[in-house]
């Protein structure tokens, strides 16, 4: 039976703070279903929604998150192909207008009539969640949902951009701020597609999860005296890894990477860090003729083939659980830097 009231944490306005409380349940429209969110991952994306960070307003009030993993438990007539019972995410493009140039070609996340869980509609943060049919996730049965929860964002983030890199197997690529959430993601899919893993962040206990996750390299950019020099130095000839992905909330590294990537290699973009910009210097760029590009989470496909990593076994980045009461914790820890990995919320707690 669905209830018709719901825990769910709720920001009234900007600059929080979260609010545990009942809120009403929501019925899905024709094209919509309902998911019974059993866990949500939390992303810096929610810390940055509560701070509005972005030049990108959200709805208030707003239920936050959009790494949610649970069960289908009412749809609208339109939908034919879920069924009740069956396993579903929402992930943070909610929905999308499936007509535009951008959606017929598979880049739906650039559609501007995107539906974003957690930011313009609300998202994963409460036990009942509406997605649009067309773009929830598809889970299997056999996948744990707690285990799951995170690759629905952070996962199919960076297995895209990883493909946006260009990298192969064999090759190398640095990936900056590899001990928080998309980044610890970012080494296990890295390793998967074989890839040599230089991993770039702060402390002991990231070192440490990295090395475990297949990083073969560490560089401490809380230590470190020269990190272009440093990177370098880690690949195999010194002239830098392949590709950079760069997964960091801070400038600094954004402004740091075009001169440690490899001649004819990638840089790309995936944090989102507040008021910050790229810079490169022209000279190297163009004599070294690299490439430096954005990436934004993924299409459905995208999030398919994510999923399908992560079924297959080859996915397993750690991650602590709390209750969703507990929200603020996380978002504390968040924003002093000490996740090491993810957080995942029992929506149950
Ligand atoms: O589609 C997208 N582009 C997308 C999707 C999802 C998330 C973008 N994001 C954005 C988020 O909004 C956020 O800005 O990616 C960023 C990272 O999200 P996250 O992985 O959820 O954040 P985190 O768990 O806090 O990890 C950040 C890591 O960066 C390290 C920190 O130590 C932490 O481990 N870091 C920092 I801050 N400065 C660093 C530096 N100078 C650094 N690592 C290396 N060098
Ligand atoms: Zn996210």
């Amino acid at each position: 039976d669905i209830p018709k009231e719901q825990w769910a944490q709720v920001i009234h306005k900007t600059g929080g703070p979260v609010e545990y409380k009942k809120i009403p349940v929501q019925k899905p429209g024709p094209d919509e279903v309902l998911i019974n969110i059993k866990y949500s991952g939390v992303c810096h994306t929610d810390l940055h929604a509560v701070n509005g960070d972005w030049p990108l307003a959200t709805k208030l009030p707003l239920v936050g998150g959009h790494e949610g993993a649970g069960v289908v438990v009412a749809k609208g007539d339109l939908v034919t192909d879920i069924e009740i019972g069956d396993y579903g995410g929402v992930k943070w493009i909610n929905g999308s207008c499936l007509q535009c140039s951008f959606c017929q070609q598979a880049d739906e996340p650039l559609c501007s009539q995107a539906l974003l869980s957690g930011y313009t509609v609300d998202g994963t943060f409460q036990q009942y969640c509406i997605a649009k049919a067309a773009h929830m996730a598809r889970i299997p049965k056999e996948c744990d949902l707690e285990a799951i929860a995170p690759v629905l964002c952070a996962g199919i983030t960076v297995y895209k951009g990883l493909k946006e890199s260009g990298v192969r197997p064999g090759q190398s690529v640095a990936i900056v701020g590899a001990g928080g959430g998309l980044g610890s993601l970012a080494c296990q899919y890295a390793k998967a597609m074989g890839l040599d893993i230089i991993a770039i962040d702060g402390g002991d206990e990231k070192r440490d999860m990295t090395k475990k996750l297949g990083a073969q390299h560490f560089v401490d950019f809380t230590k470190s005296k020269n990190i272009v020099n440093d990177v370098k130095a880690a690949t195999e000839d010194g002239l830098g890894p392949h590709a950079v992905i760069l997964v960091a909330v801070n400038e600094k590294p954004f402004q740091q990477a075009a001169e440690y990537v490899r001649p004819r290699g990638t840089v790309v973009a995936i944090g989102l860090p507040a008021g910050a910009y790229l810079r490169a210097p022209v000279f190297e760029s163009v004599i070294k003729m690299i490439t430096i590009k954005g990436s934004y989470v993924g299409n459905r496909k995208d999030s398919a083939e994510a999923i399908e990593f992560f079924r297959r076994g080859l996915i397993k980045a750690p991650y602590k659980t709390c209750g969703l009461s507990e929200l603020q914790k996380v978002y504390d820890l968040m924003h002093e830097g000490k996740i090491a990995g993810r957080y995942v919320v029992d929506t149950s707690k």
